[in-house]
């Protein structure tokens, strides 16, 4: 009867809580199925994907927790943007095409540059093992050793979950068990250190706006300082021939 009753004050007080705001990024190599992955948890067909040319953001609503994806470009020019969404994510989801074996080297390069990033080190990251159903895909195991995963989850102390999946298995209800298990285990991971994970976002937001703020400062500076050269420079050159007739009276 206690325990009963200590159940109900416990389901009580978490449906009384508000909802927890989290924003995740979700990055990979072009092509990956990032874009098809997000379409899909989203309700939408993952088949009717353009290339993503730089982000697109996805609002969604995953049992108490009102999510925020940054889905990224992948293309090689455009991963230096990744870096400015860490500061505000609570974790990461890092999609890999398992078919694409050419790439491997190359997936594995670009998740150790993530996950050693001092903004997303220690955060819980998912790895999605995508493109199960294309023949000649990697295995679990083989991704696990393909990329290292074990020693750079260990060397970054980041709690990392794997899953082999298929982004366009279905979509909504029928999107890929995998995929939903994935992000389950990623939002209830956060959960437990969701004040940690909260403060530091708020801490690491603060700093890279005020860099921003600091940089958008310096570069107003550099311009008005080349605009004041310019007009000097100008000035001289209406005044050079009056300079001239003066040394010359
Ligand atoms: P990206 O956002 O990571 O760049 P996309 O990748 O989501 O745009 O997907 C790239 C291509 O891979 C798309 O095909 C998409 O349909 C396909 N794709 C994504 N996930 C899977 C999967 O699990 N299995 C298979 N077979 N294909 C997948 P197109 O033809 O549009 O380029």
């Amino acid at each position: 009867m206690f325990s009963l009753m200590a159940n109900c004050c416990n389901w009580l007080k978490r449906w009384q809580e508000p909802a927890r705001k989290v924003t995740l990024v979700m990055v990979g190599l072009d092509n990956a199925g990032k874009t098809a992955t997000v379409r899909g948890i989203q309700g939408d067909n993952p088949r009717d994907v353009a290339p993503t040319v730089g982000f697109s953001k996805v609002d969604l609503k995953q049992g108490k927790f009102e999510v925020t994806i940054f889905d990224l470009g992948g293309g090689k020019r455009i991963r230096g943007i990744w870096k400015n969404y860490y500061s505000e994510s609570h974790g990461v989801v890092f999609v890999v095409d398992s078919s694409d074996v050419q790439r491997i080297q190359e997936t594995r390069e670009t998740m150790a540059e993530v996950l050693q990033h001092p903004r997303i080190a220690g955060k819980p990251v998912l790895v999605l093992a995508n493109k199960q159903d294309q023949e000649g895909a990697l295995a679990e195991a083989d991704i696990i050793e393909n990329l290292s995963l074990e020693k750079l989850v260990n060397e970054n102390k980041c709690l990392c979950q794997i899953e082999p999946c298929s982004a366009v298995l279905g979509y909504g209800k029928k999107v890929d068990k995998s995929i939903k298990k994935g992000l389950n285990w990623l939002l209830s991971n956060i959960a437990k250190d969701y004040e940690a994970i909260t403060e530091r976002v708020q801490k690491d937001t603060a700093e890279q706006r005020a860099l921003e703020e600091q940089d958008k400062k310096e570069r107003a500076e550099r311009v008005r300082r080349i605009r004041e050269e310019s007009i000097g420079s100008e000035h001289m050159r209406i005044c050079a021939p009056e300079v001239i007739k003066e040394v010359s009276l």
